[in-house]
């Protein structure tokens, strides 16, 4: 089957980025909505709770070198390569990440600068980044979103270690006296291995000090949030896999009553620092999502209001504050359902339609579902049912007006994808 990127018809033979003009190519799948917001960098903006939350958490880390403004543009080799994700791995798939052309793209995690960092010399960094990537529309997915960084490298010798054993003592000694109750899995095991070419105590020193640094991160962000003055906070290791770490795990807390996903983590392979130029050194990364803290923090139940320019949100916060959301009015919701069979010789991938319900709705669009798909049994072609819920946050939409974005979604959905509408 063929498959045409979201942009082929009509595609700009190149995109203008920051001042530069990129060739365009046929995996180039950036839609203008998502250009216009690459400049914006929410994470550096006064009084924003994304920044709030940055900053924060910069000063749990006060040893840390704090870096904020990395360009999201990178090599598809940054991206995945350098961090040994295998040629087929499914993130690198058009349908899944933005692409400038067949050689650049938009980061789609923090992770991506981690050669660059470690070879600059640094030791202890935390990175934030706007990230992008394509995915469905609902109240908790937004195309672009905000990671942190954060990274811990020790000389992989007695020395070292011995660093490494203060270091964890010292944390040991803080979190003895919190109010905090931790699921643990084992640092190392024989399905979350050590690195062949690690010791294996180094190794379990290593994840020991992420597993400590982290708990005290999570004591700061929820511990007087979450926690009454009896029940502690709860916070769950699991096993995890990335192809960049080794033994790696993620990390979950238990927040107003449900275990919440907050970060991925585990001990750096030893292919990411010997790139860098800093063989003889072991250490651990994490990569956590802000939006995801902040909603939990800050009560914030919609992940557009972070785009919001609504004095009745912006006006709500302030720096070095955390601080309940008072929502203001819902307003009502506008649904329109489009069905259509697809073309015979385009694929059309959920994420498609996605990201052509974006271009022409921007933040209006709140929830789009699939609510119906078959294959017609003689002709063998495909129906498709999608229901889009049009909603604005600061504003009552009205009927005509949801028609009118409707209509172009459809024209969009007819010239980009040749569908035929039912
Ligand atoms: C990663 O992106 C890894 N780079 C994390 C990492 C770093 C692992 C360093 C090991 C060492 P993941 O795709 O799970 O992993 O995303 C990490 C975090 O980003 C998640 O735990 C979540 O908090 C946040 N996140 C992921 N997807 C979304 C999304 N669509 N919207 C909002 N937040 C998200
Ligand atoms: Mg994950």
């Amino acid at each position: 089957r063929r498959r045409i990127s979201a942009l082929a018809n009509g595609r700009p033979s190149s995109l203008e980025i920051f001042g530069d003009r990129y060739p365009t190519d046929d995996v180039t799948n950036i839609t203008p909505a998502i250009l216009a917001k690459l400049p914006l960098r929410l994470h550096t903006r006064p009084a924003h709770p994304l920044n709030t939350l940055r900053t924060l958490i910069e000063s749990h880390f006060p040893e840390f070198t704090p870096l904020s403004s990395l360009s999201p543009l990178v090599t598809p080799f940054k991206n995945f390569d350098e961090l040994s994700f295998p040629p087929d791995h499914p993130g690198r798939a058009v349908t899944d990440s933005y692409y400038v052309n067949k050689n650049l793209m938009l980061r789609t995690h923090t992770s991506a600068h981690e050669v660059e960092v470690f070879r600059r010399g640094a030791d202890k960094w935390l990175l934030t980044a706007d990230v992008y990537r394509r995915d469905e529309i609902d109240g908790s997915h937004y195309p672009i979103f905000h990671q942190m960084e954060g990274a811990k490298i020790f000389t992989a010798d007695a020395a070292g270690m011995r660093a490494v054993e203060e270091d964890n003592a010292r944390l040991r000694a803080l979190l003895g006296r919190a109010n905090i109750e931790i699921e643990d899995v084992p640092h190392v095991s024989a399905t979350n291995p050590a690195q062949a070419t690690h010791d294996p105590v180094y190794a379990e020193l290593v994840a020991q000090n992420l597993k400590l640094s982290l708990n005290g991160l999570m004591l700061t962000l929820f511990g007087g949030a979450g926690a009454s003055s009896e029940a502690p906070l709860r916070v769950r290791w699991i096993e995890a896999y990335f192809p960049f770490t080794t033994p790696s795990f993620e990390v979950e807390v238990f927040f107003r009553g449900k275990w919440l996903e907050i970060l991925g983590s585990g001990v750096v392979r030893q292919a990411t620092l010997d790139t860098a130029n800093v063989s003889n050194k072991i250490g651990w990364a994490f990569g956590l999502g802000l939006e995801r803290i902040a909603m939990i923090l800050y009560s914030i139940p919609d992940i557009r209001l972070f785009w919001s320019t609504d004095e009745r949100f912006l006006s709500q916060f302030t720096d070095e504050k955390i601080t309940t959301f008072q929502p203001y009015s819902k307003y009502p919701s506008c649904f329109k359902d489009v069905s259509f069979w697809t073309a015979q010789d385009i694929a059309l991938h959920e994420n498609d339609f996605c990201d052509v319900v974006r271009d022409v709705a921007g933040d209006l669009v709140e929830d789009v579902q699939k609510i119906d798909s078959f294959v017609h049994p003689k002709t063998s072609r495909t129906s498709l049912c999608y229901r889009i819920n049009y909603r604005s946050m600061d504003r009552s939409l009205s009927n005509e007006e949801a028609n009118e974005i409707q209509a172009q979604v459809v024209d969009r959905l007819r010239q980009q994808f040749g569908v035929e509408i039912r």
